[in-house]
């Protein structure tokens, strides 16, 4: 089983073969880091905001586009921050939902850190904004490290990426507040053991709140269309209370 004390929970600086300069250097960029992240918060102000972290394809885009409909239909106003190495199809994607959304290109950089997120912020009309969803680079080791001054972190875990997952990249599941374990449609083709995801992440952090979800939208795969969008939706609607409630104190 997984000694948890190995789990990088503070700084996330340090290796135990880098010289004493590198690691200061790369602490300052840390610290310097937090300081933007503050800053981005005060601009989020009531907003309530969501980094999601996963792999590449595990379907972030996609809860999105199952999400943000429902939320819009009920009056909330939602924008996105898409965090990519290249391309921004996914920002193409999320303007077909017809609210604000901005691109970051990291060209190369494989996570999303507060200058980019604070950049973004002067470009992305967020003033009436009640939710805006943060989607971080896919990659489930460096987005990890990086405050950008959200509210919580969610992490995505698609059934097909096999149930041992929380165990091989703790950090992600020990700094997500939700787990979203998605492409639950698939399970009945692979040998995924959802109750393992679920007992491996929780190993991890037993706080998790979990959801299952399907983002699939054809309706071939025995009722499982759209499944559990709507608890992630209430969810994240009493988050947006619970923030603006947090904000007039
Ligand atoms: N069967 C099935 N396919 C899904 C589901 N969610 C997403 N997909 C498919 O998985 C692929 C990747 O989905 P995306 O939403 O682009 O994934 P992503 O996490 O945003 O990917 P990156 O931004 O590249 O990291 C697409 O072909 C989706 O149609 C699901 O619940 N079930
Ligand atoms: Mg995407």
């Amino acid at each position: 089983m997984l000694n948890s004390n190995r789990i990088n929970r503070g700084s996330k600086v340090g290796s135990a073969g880098r010289s004493g300069r590198s690691l200061s250097v790369q602490r300052n960029a840390m610290e310097s880091n937090d300081v933007i992240a503050k800053k981005n918060k005060a601009v989020f102000g009531r907003t309530f905001v969501i980094n999601f972290l996963s792999s590449p394809g595990s379907g972030k885009t996609s809860l999105l586009e199952s999400i943000v409909p429902v939320l819009k239909s009920e009056g909330f106003k939602a924008a996105v921050i898409e965090g990519d190495v290249e391309t921004d199809l996914d920002k193409k994607r999320i303007d077909a939902l017809g609210i604000p959304a901005y691109q970051i290109i990291t060209n190369g950089t494989c996570h999303l850190d507060a200058k980019m997120v604070s950049v973004s912020l002067d470009k992305l009309d967020i003033k009436d904004a009640d939710v805006i969803f943060i989607e971080n680079v896919g990659n489930l080791v460096c987005p990890t490290s990086f405050n950008l001054g959200e509210d919580m972190k969610a992490v995505v875990l698609s059934v097909t990426e096999g149930d041992d997952k929380p165990l091989k990249y703790p950090a992600a599941f020990y700094k997500s507040e939700a787990m979203v374990i998605n492409k639950t449609d698939l399970l009945p083709a692979l040998d995924s053991d959802i109750a393992k995801i679920k007992e491996n992440a929780l190993s991890i952090n037993n706080g998790l709140i979990i959801f299952e979800t399907s983002c699939k939208k054809k309706a071939d795969c025995g009722g499982a269309v759209n499944k559990g969008i709507a608890d992630m939706v209430s969810f994240i609607k009493e988050k947006i209370k619970l923030k603006a409630g947090e904000f007039k104190k």
